[in-house]
């Protein structure tokens, strides 16, 4: 099995730095995070609060992403905060969590009824009961992980081809898609048997 990624970004209208942050990170034989991070407000102050829970993530992609979050948020209390989405697989299972706190959105394009919810909350202030959601997928599924520069208005297109190569669809979505007025960012996963 394999994982393909693609991914596009750009700071808001005006910015020269994205207070958005995305990791891949592969761990063990058949682990995978995938997480988006939107810093709160924009510019670099954004930027070291979404890289200090990206960091957290980089260090021990072994861990739980329950307990990647709770770092994360501890690691956040002097910064301005984030919202974060975790995707987590294991490749060999065919199964994936999500765990969202504040607003990432997940898309996901499977045959399966696969429709991850992030909890309101910002790491580094305020922490929800964390909710770890569990799925299993089929090889050939399309993942997409956007922060909220982009319009979820992309998950009603009828014309959509989700088909296609992860990045050809990552840089498709934010050029229909990305709002000038924010931070953008979005990620693509398939995984492949
Ligand atoms: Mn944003």
């Amino acid at each position: 099995m394999s994982a393909s990624w693609g991914s596009a970004c750009r700071p808001k209208e005006g910015q020269s730095v994205s207070g958005d942050v995305f990791v891949v990170a592969p761990f063990g034989a058949s682990g995978l995070h995938v997480a988006v991070i939107d810093g709160l407000g924009g510019g670099s102050e954004a930027a070291r609060a979404a890289e200090g829970a990206a960091t957290v993530i980089r260090a021990r992609p072994d861990y739980e992403p329950l307990d990647l979050i709770r770092q994360a948020h501890t690691a956040l209390h002097n910064t301005r905060g984030a919202v974060i989405g975790i995707l987590t697989f294991d490749l060999q299972r065919r199964d994936v969590t999500y765990i969202g706190v504040g607003n990432i959105g997940a898309q996901v394009y499977s045959s399966q009824p696969i429709k991850p919810i992030s909890k309101n909350g910002i790491l580094g202030y305020r922490l929800p009961q964390l909710l770890k959601l569990n799925y299993s997928y089929n090889f050939g599924d399309t993942f997409v992980l956007y922060s909220d520069g982009i319009s979820s208005r992309f998950g009603l297109d009828t014309q959509f081809n989700c088909d296609q190569p992860p990045q050809t669809l990552a840089d498709l979505i934010l050029s229909r898609y990305g709002k000038m007025n924010d931070d953008a960012t979005v990620v693509v996963v398939r995984i492949s048997e």
